[in-house]
């Protein structure tokens, strides 16, 4: 019979909630940190442990079949895969930011002014919907502390509790997304027998937390 592959994030904010909702479907598997795959003993699928920002490509070009990766990465790597599921885990806001006492009141203030992201393909798409011409300086992590260091005039980030913000200073602005995890799937899985048996567990997992 065929197996399945499914990619988690190797470590970080969206593992250790992928690994409880998969044991939680029955699966039963090893959670070794340091290997790239591990087996499932009791299903046909094996566990690809990836970083988040390869997980959305891995699916759409089929060296995975299944992944579980938050929507702003999906949306940042602009790729071509089936929504099979959200997670209820993983939820926060991509968000614009403005230090304390910048003078910026609308989404207009922003004209002319620079944008500290990761995310520019997202914040581009924002930016353009709303008539709004700022220059977007793209940094790959220490986001907020990019307006501090005079290295722009705002910033667009992930947003939680929203106590990295407080704490260097920033006010959220504007909320770009709202994202939490989802089941993504290589174009056609849905069709799978294997597939549409590992969403209905899924889905009763959710159900019982309801
Ligand atoms: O190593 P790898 O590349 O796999 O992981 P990573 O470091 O890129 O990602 P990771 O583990 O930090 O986050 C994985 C996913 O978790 C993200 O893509 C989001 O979908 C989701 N998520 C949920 C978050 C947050 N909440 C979050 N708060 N990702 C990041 N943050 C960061 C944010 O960037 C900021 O620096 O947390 C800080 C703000 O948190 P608060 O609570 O102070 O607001
Ligand atoms: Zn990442």
């Amino acid at each position: 019979m065929k197996t399945l592959k499914i990619a988690i994030q190797k470590s970080g904010r969206l593992n250790e909630k992928s690994v409880e909702l998969l044991k939680n479907c029955g699966l039963s598997f090893e959670n070794y940190k340091s290997s790239l795959i591990s087996p499932v003993s009791n299903f046909p699928l094996e566990i690809l442990f990836l970083r988040d920002d390869d997980i959305p490509e891995y699916v759409q070009d089929g060296i995975a079949d299944l992944g579980i990766v938050g929507e702003n990465v999906i949306n940042e790597t602009e790729v071509e895969v089936a929504y099979l599921q959200k997670l209820g885990f993983g939820k926060c806001s991509l968000k614009l930011a403005i230090p304390n006492k910048g003078g910026i009141e609308a989404l207009a203030d922003l004209n002319g002014k620079s944008i500290a992201t990761s995310y520019p393909v997202i914040l581009r798409k924002f930016l353009e919907q709303n008539g709004v011409a700022a220059e977007i300086r793209t940094i790959s992590g220490s986001v907020e502390i990019s307006p501090g260091l005079g290295l722009s005039d705002a910033i667009c980030d992930l947003v939680s509790t929203g106590g990295t913000l407080k704490s260097n200073g920033l006010i959220p602005f504007a909320d770009v997304m709202h994202s939490e995890a989802v089941l993504i799937g290589r174009k056609g899985i849905e069709e799978d027998p294997l597939t549409i048996e590992l969403i209905q567990r899924v889905q009763s997992v959710l159900r019982a937390k309801e």
